[in-house]
């Protein structure tokens, strides 16, 4: 195991339900559009990758959305831009922490001299916002690879964001773990031939997510992973991760 491929939205934070689903309201808002998404819609909503198309199907099925392709397509990119925007603004708020376990794992991985690689279908500024907040303006620093929605266009489960991320690391695929928290994000590494590890987020609680090694409920604990893992306290362990990885074939 050289790498580990990190996800973003619900691996590194649970950023969809407080960060990118609040946003998405407050450009409805700006917007003076009535529309707003509450946490079962959005949920719901998630299964679509990517915060414009995310829109696009939304106003598919609104009698009150402009019937025109161009016009839809024009307010999709309008609010998405508003989004992210106030995306920002709430994570420099203070208001999106990093999971629990996270920064230990990343530490433990740098230390290790484990590559480690961000692949998501965000967008890139929503990466930026995020990563700038919790681990300084040099964060990129500690990334051998960041691959963001505008570098693979063809959102999760398709494999392109991790194979583009295999590519410019220089690995392959048995080389790297990815660790994700839904069911797209699990299937698009397995997609790629690369081993998942998967920490539940809020809007994936049960959904089942076939392919991966193994599945829990964050790196802060050791309680609640399948397969399971000895002793009782501290969290998941780059050694937990290698063992994991060894079990892949
Ligand atoms: C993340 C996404 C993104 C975010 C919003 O999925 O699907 O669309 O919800 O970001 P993953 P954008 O965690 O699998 O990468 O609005 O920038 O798309
Ligand atoms: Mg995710």
């Amino acid at each position: 195991m050289r790498a580990l491929l990190w996800d973003v939205d619900g691996t590194l934070a649970e950023t969809e339900r407080d960060g990118h689903r609040v946003a998405f309201n407050e450009a409805f808002a700006a917007l003076g559009l009535p529309w707003r998404w509450d946490e079962a819609h959005y949920g719901e909503l998630l299964r679509v990758a990517g915060g414009r198309e995310r829109l696009l199907h939304d106003m598919a099925g609104r009698a009150d959305a402009p019937p025109e392709r161009e016009r839809r397509e024009a307010l999709a990119a309008e609010l998405h831009a508003i989004k992210n925007r106030r995306y920002a603004a709430i994570v420099a708020e203070g208001r999106i922490p990093l999971r629990d376990g996270v920064p230990a794992l990343m530490a433990e991985a740098r230390a290790a001299g484990i590559a480690q690689a961000i692949v998501t279908t965000t967008s890139r500024a929503n990466v930026e916002a995020l990563l700038a907040e919790h681990l300084g303006a040099r964060w990129a620093e500690d990334f051998a690879a960041c691959v963001c929605a505008e570098d693979a266009p063809v959102k999760k489960p398709a494999p392109d964001a991790h194979r583009l991320a295999l590519q410019r690391l220089g690995l392959a695929p048995p080389a790297a773990l990815a660790l994700e928290d839904s069911p797209a994000g699990v299937a698009a590494a397995r997609a790629a031939g690369v081993a998942v590890v998967a920490t539940r987020s809020a809007f994936f609680a049960n959904d089942p997510l076939p392919g991966a090694l193994a599945v829990g409920p964050g790196l802060h604990m050791r309680q609640g992973w399948a397969p399971a893992l000895d002793g009782a306290t501290g969290g998941v362990t780059l050694a937990d991760l290698r063992a994991w990885h060894e079990r892949r074939r």
